[in-house]
């Protein structure tokens, strides 16, 4: 099923058309009504004339999450506060958060991208679905749920954490769909295991994973575990929230809504845009959001735009898994570590369990790379020469893989903390001045 087939199966050249002239319209209320874009163009000589279609996007100058920290909290709004029905906000992992204004139109376009997804994942509104991200200032929560009740499903409102309450409710009321981080669909998976709750006497189908990035491999022990297929759904709270783009069941790439979202690929260093395919730093413009448009927001997320029609019948662009961040990759001893890799190799050995923590620091001018992991309790032992074994086989892994030597710490089972939301998966204790 497609939910808007006109737009999602649009032939492309009409696509670019339609983001042209959406594009005019919204630069040219950003530098009319907002005093953060007006300064900005006027700065780089841009005006909303210089805008003809969507090709002329590159003459804009980018918008970083400093200008809207800098802009706490609602320096950035491009309408009255009293045109602004809802805010969501950010923490991010230090300083200000950020914050965020929808007007109503922008609130049903949202939900418009996020019933998109829901329906390529496979739901009508035959379903209930549990959503289990964080509600709040977190855009997970009530994001996933304006879009469920757009497509007429039944929400679930379980919110986070609570894990057991969390299986009983989806043994009770038959859910069909879990939405929630996918390191805490593992960590279910983990607590069903631990009280035996058989994973076929519920009724799940169907898992809406994303706010964090994860790997292949985890989308398979994902699936096995839970009898369900996972589909990604992403998105960031500067561009609206989740739902910026879904899988479709192919599970091949990433659609994108890019009539709402446009998006680009650049180079992190050069910021020039990249050729399709190519890996690079995404950036997005929202094309219909009044209360806060963003204009080239480098997201930091990498990864790469696949421009091809999707056996789905879908025509949008199709964005790969994220790769990472450029603001979390870790460069160790001068290589680029991203924790991703770490995850998927973990994920390769039946002896670990996918969770681990990495701990960076340096020592008389060399850098530590240690990552912590969790040993299966079947396979954990007390007999030193069995670990050791284990150990080097995953050391000698990382090593061929990432290209530096970890040191592994093995862990008691269970001590690496399980993580209701965004995992933390690891810490950069190195002072760079
Ligand atoms: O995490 C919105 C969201 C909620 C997306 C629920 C999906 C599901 P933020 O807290 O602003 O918003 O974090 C956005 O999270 O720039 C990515 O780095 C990461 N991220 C989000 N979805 C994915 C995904 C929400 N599917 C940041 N895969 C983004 C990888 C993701 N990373």
């Amino acid at each position: 099923m497609i939910w808007n087939r006109e737009i999602e199966c649009m032939p492309r050249e009409k696509m670019r058309v339609l983001q042209g002239e959406k594009l005019k319209r919204i630069v040219a209320h950003a530098y009319n009504n907002s005093l953060f874009y007006r300064r900005k163009f006027d700065e780089y000589g841009i005006r909303p004339e210089d805008i003809s279609s969507i090709d002329d996007i590159v003459k804009l100058p980018f918008t970083v999450k400093h200008d809207l920290r800098d802009n706490y909290p609602f320096g950035m709004m491009a309408v009255p506060m009293s045109d602004i029905i809802r805010i969501h906000a950010s923490s991010g992992t230090t300083g200000k958060p950020i914050v965020v204004g929808y007007t109503e139109k922008d609130l049903e376009n949202w939900s418009e991208a996020v019933a998109r997804c829901l329906t390529s994942f496979g739901l009508d509104s035959s379903d209930l679905i549990q959503i289990a991200y964080g509600y709040g200032l977190f855009t997970g929560g009530l994001g996933l749920h304006y879009g469920v009740q757009r497509i007429g499903a039944t929400v679930i409102p379980a919110g986070t954490g609570n894990t057991v309450k969390q299986l009983q409710m989806m043994s009770d009321f038959s859910t069909s769909a879990l939405a929630c981080t996918p390191s805490y669909a593992m960590y279910m998976a983990e607590k069903m295991n631990k009280y035996d709750i058989p994973v076929d006497s519920l009724s799940l189908r169907i898992g809406i994973f994303g706010a964090e990035p994860w790997t292949e491999n985890m989308r398979r022990e994902i699936q096995d575990k839970l009898h369900i297929k996972a589909y990604d759904i992403y998105g960031l709270t500067e561009i609206s929230g989740p739902g910026v783009g879904g899988e479709c069941e192919c599970q091949n790439g990433i659609h994108i809504s890019e009539d709402l979202f446009y998006p680009e690929i650049v180079d992190p260093v050069t910021l020039e845009s990249v050729g399709p395919g190519q890996r690079g730093e995404l950036v997005f413009t929202t094309l219909d959001k009044w209360g806060m448009p963003m204009i080239r927001y480098r997201t930091r997320d990498l990864t790469t735009l696949n421009y091809e029609t999707c056996e789905c019948g879908r025509t949008t662009v199709r964005m790969g898994k994220i790769l990472g961040r450029s603001d979390d990759m870790l460069i160790v001893r001068g290589v680029n570590v991203f924790p991703s890799q770490v995850e998927s190799i973990l994920l390769e050995f039946p002896e670990y369990e996918p969770y681990f923590l990495i701990e960076v620091d340096r020592i008389n001018n060399t850098d530590t790379f240690q990552i912590q992991v969790e040993v299966k309790p079947e396979f954990y032992t007390d007999k030193i020469n069995q670990l050791v074994r284990i150990k080097e086989r995953l050391t000698s892994r990382i090593q061929n893989v990432i290209g530096i030597q970890p040191e592994i710490k093995i862990v008691q089972p269970n001590t690496i903390e399980r993580s209701t939301g965004k995992s933390k998966r690891a810490i950069d204790h190195r002072k760079f001045e």
